[in-house]
C-alpha cells in the first residue's frame, strides 16, 4: 500500500490497495473507426481507514460513461427481470402504505422495476441520465426524466409531485461519485416517514469470491453496511434494515430512514458484526485481496494459453462491463479469445474496450461450435447454464476460482 488520497465519503486520507493498470471505459465498445482513439485511465482502488469506504482513486467524468449511447439495458436477463418484479411488489406492499403514495427511482434504466408500479397506476417517477435507456422506459409506460439526481433535481420533483414515500435505486449508488449530492437530494425529497432503499454489489462478496471484475470505471464504490452507515449518518439518515441478495454475485439491499424514525433491526447489527469478523475494516484483508487478484490473473492466463497450445477454440460469453476489467487486467486479447457473443444489439460488430476482441451477436455463437466459452456473465450462471444446456461446450469460469465447469 502506498499513496494517500482523500476519501470521497468522509474526506480523510485513504490507503491505496492496488492498481489494475491502464483501463478503458468498461462499456466503450468500439466501432471500427474509433479504434486508436480510446480513452484510458489508471484504475486504482483505495480503502478509507476512517469510514471504511472502498473506492476508486480516480474516476472518469460521469458524462463520458452515461450518455445517449449507453450500452447496458437492464432487461437483458430474465432472472433480473423477475428480481425487479419481486422488488416492485415488496416496495408497493411494505413501504407504500400511505394513501396515494409516490415512488422515485434513481437510474431507472429501461423501467425494468417501475413498469410494475406504473401498471398498478401508482404515482412514480424514474430519473435516468442515459437518454437512450430512458426512452425505452417511456415506451414501457414509465414516467421518466433524463437527468442526474441531486438536490436541485430533488427540489424540482418535490415542487411538482410532492414528497416521496420511497426513493430507491438498484446498482446505481455505487456509480455516483458525489454521494453527498444524493444524500442532500434524498433529504430534500423524502417524506419524514419515507424510506430510501438501494442495493449494490456487496464488498463482502467481492472479497470472498475475488470477483475483482466488479471494479471498473462505473463502480466508483463497493459498499458495506459499515461504510453506508458512516456515509449517511451526517445527513440524519440511518440504516434500519439490510437484506443480502444473490444478484450480481452477491449484493446488499440497504433500507434507510430519518434517524430515529424506525427501529433498527437485528439484521443491521448482525451484518456489522459479520463485517468485523470477515475483516472489512482491516487493511490486511485488502492486502490479501490484491494477492488473490494477481493469482487469479495468472491462473486464467495460464489456462487460456494452455488451451490455445492444445489447439482448442475459446470464445467469450457475454460482453459484460466486468469483462473489460478481466481482459485488460489480464492482458487477454483476440489471440486467446476468438470473439465474445452478446445479446445486446448496440454491442454487435464492435470491438471490446482496450483489448479489441470482436463482439458477435448471440446467434453467431448458437450456430458455432467452439470448444470452450469463458463465462463473463458468471453472475447469471444459472440462467445461462439453463439456456445452453443442450450445447456441447466446456465453460471456463474465474469466480470464485479459475477453472473449467461442466455445463
Ligand atoms: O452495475 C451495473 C450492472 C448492474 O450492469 C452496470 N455498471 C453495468 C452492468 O454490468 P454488466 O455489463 O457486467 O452486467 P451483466 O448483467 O452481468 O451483463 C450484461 C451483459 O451480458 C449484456 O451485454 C447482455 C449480456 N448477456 C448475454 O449476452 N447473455 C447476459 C446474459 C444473462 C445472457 O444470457
Amino acid at each position: 500500500m502506498t499513496a494517500m488520497h482523500h476519501c470521497r465519503a468522509c474526506h480523510s486520507d485513504t490507503k491505496e490497495i492496488m492498481s489494475f493498470g491502464r483501463m478503458p471505459l468498461a462499456n466503450a465498445f468500439l466501432k471500427q473507426e474509433d479504434i486508436g482513439q480510446e480513452y484510458f485511465f489508471e484504475m486504482k482502488v483505495a480503502i478509507c481507514p476512517t469510514c471504511f469506504m472502498f473506492q476508486l482513486v480516480d474516476q472518469p467524468d460521469p458524462s463520458m460513461m452515461f450518455h445517449g449511447n449507453y450500452a447496458f439495458f437492464s432487461s437483458t436477463s430474465h432472472h433480473m427481470a423477475k428480481h425487479f418484479e419481486t422488488m416492485a411488489n415488496t416496495y408497493m406492499n411494505d413501504l407504500m402504505t400511505d394513501p396515494d403514495p409516490f415512488i422515485v427511482e434513481l437510474g431507472s434504466n429501461d423501467g425494468i422495476m417501475l413498469k410494475h408500479v406504473a401498471k398498478k397506476g401508482i404515482r412514480h417517477l424514474g430519473i435516468e441520465p442515459s437518454s437512450n435507456v430512458a426512452e425505452v422506459a417511456k415506451r414501457n409506460g414509465v414516467n421518466t426524466i433524463s437527468k442526474f439526481f441531486n438536490e436541485e433535481t430533488a427540489k424540482e420533483v418535490r415542487e411538482s409531485s410532492g414528497p416521496a414515500d420511497v426513493i430507491c435505486c438498484s446498482n446505481v449508488m455505487c456509480h455516483i461519485p458525489d454521494l453527498h449530492s444524493v444524500a442532500k437530494g434524498v433529504v430534500a425529497l423524502l417524506k419524514p416517514t419515507g424510506v430510501f432503499v438501494f442495493e449494490d454489489p456487496y464488498l463482502g462478496d467481492v472479497i470472498d469470491k475475488t470477483s475483482y471484475d466488479q471494479i471498473y470505471d462505473e463502480h466508483v464504490y463497493l459498499f458495506s453496511v459499515t461504510s453506508v452507515s458512516n456515509m449517511f449518518a451526517p445527513y440524519g439518515l440511518e440504516v434500519f434494515h439490510v437484506e443480502h441478495q444473490t444478484t450480481h454475485g452477491g449484493s446488499m439491499r440497504y433500507y434507510l430512514c430519518q434517524t430515529g424514525q424506525k427501529n433498527v433491526k437485528d439484521s443491521v447489527t448482525r451484518q456489522r458484526e459479520k463485517e468485523k469478523e470477515i475483516g472489512l475494516s482491516s487493511l490486511e484483508t485488502f492486502e490479501t485481496f490484491k494477492l488473490q487478484c494477481e493469482r487469479s490473473r495468472q491462473e486464467l492466463v495460464d489456462l487460456l494459453k494452455k488451451l490455445k497450445q492444445e489447439g482448442h477454440r475459446v470464445v467469450g460469453y457475454a460482453a459484460t462491463s466486468k469483462s473489460t476489467t478481466v481482459l485488460n487486467y489480464c492482458g487477454i486479447g483476440p489471440d486467446l479469445i476468438e470473439y465474445i457473443c452478446d445479446t445486446t444489439p448496440i454491442k454487435h460488430d464492435t470491438a471490446s474496450p482496450g483489448m479489441h476482441i470482436p463482439i458477435r451477436p448471440y446467434e453467431h455463437f448458437q450456430k458455432d461450435n467452439p470448444d470452450y466459452a469463458v463465462l463473463f456473465a458468471w453472475n447469471h450462471k444459472a440462467e445461462v447454464m439453463d439456456k445452453e444446456k443442450s450445447k456441447d461446450i466446456q465453460w471456463i469460469t474465474f469466480v470464485p476460482q479459475v477453472g473449467i465447469v461442466n455445463g
